[in-house]
């Protein structure tokens, strides 16, 4: 068992970035740290299914203590969309700025703009799995605004703010994101496991 040192199974550099923050106590080791492949398929319908998947695939690559974590935005006007289609809403380019610009469309015909980003995240512990889910309530803003965070931020309007995540500083984003929540979660897990 490595203390204190856990694998964070993702492609993302922002989540690591974040997540680091969320969990200090912690150092997060990286799939590049280790030379490792981080491009792990998403093939479910459902975010507990994918953050499954992938902490399952980057287990039996590397017997760490490891998480891995699946978001997705969901629309209530859209019955949920884009959801666990989130990253690829627009095409599979994956481009940040045309599926923001997707979902202003798609909700423009729309009165009630809520919206929750929700992150599933998957934790292995010598070959046993755990799920933690954080929530982040909120609404669709008319149009992107801001440059901190990354994907969706732009457009997201949390609960109790005027301001998009990505005006927000990152510190406001990380004490209140979805993320931060599940995270939280799973430090709590891990500090009574005592790992
Ligand atoms: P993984 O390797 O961890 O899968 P990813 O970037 O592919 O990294 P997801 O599949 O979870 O991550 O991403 C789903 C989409 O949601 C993608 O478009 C992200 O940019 C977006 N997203 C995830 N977390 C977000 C956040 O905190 N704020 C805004 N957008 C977010």
């Amino acid at each position: 068992m490595i203390t204190n040192s856990i694998l964070f199974g993702t492609s993302n550099p922002n989540k690591i970035k974040e997540a680091q923050k969320i969990l200090p106590k912690y150092t997060i080791v990286t799939p590049t740290d280790i030379h490792i492949s981080s491009d792990i398929d998403e093939p479910y319908l459902t975010l507990e299914k994918n953050a499954l998947h992938k902490v399952q695939t980057i287990y039996s690559m590397t017997h760490m203590h490891c998480f891995a974590e699946d978001t997705g935005l969901e629309v209530s006007a859209l019955d949920g969309a884009p959801g666990v289609h989130t990253a690829r809403y627009a095409g599979v380019q994956r481009n940040d700025m045309d599926n923001m610009q997707l979902l202003l469309k798609n909700l423009e015909p729309h009165k009630d703009r809520s919206a929750r980003f929700r992150t599933i995240v998957a934790l292995c512990i010598s070959g046993e799995t755990y799920i933690f889910e954080g929530i982040l309530r909120g609404k669709i803003s008319l149009e992107p605004l801001g440059e901190a965070g990354f994907g969706y931020d732009p457009i997201f309007i949390p609960r109790g703010y005027t301001q998009t995540l990505a005006e927000l500083p990152s510190e406001v984003k990380n004490e209140i994101s979805h993320r931060a929540k599940a995270l939280s979660k799973l430090a709590l897990f891990l500090g009574q496991a005592d790992i």
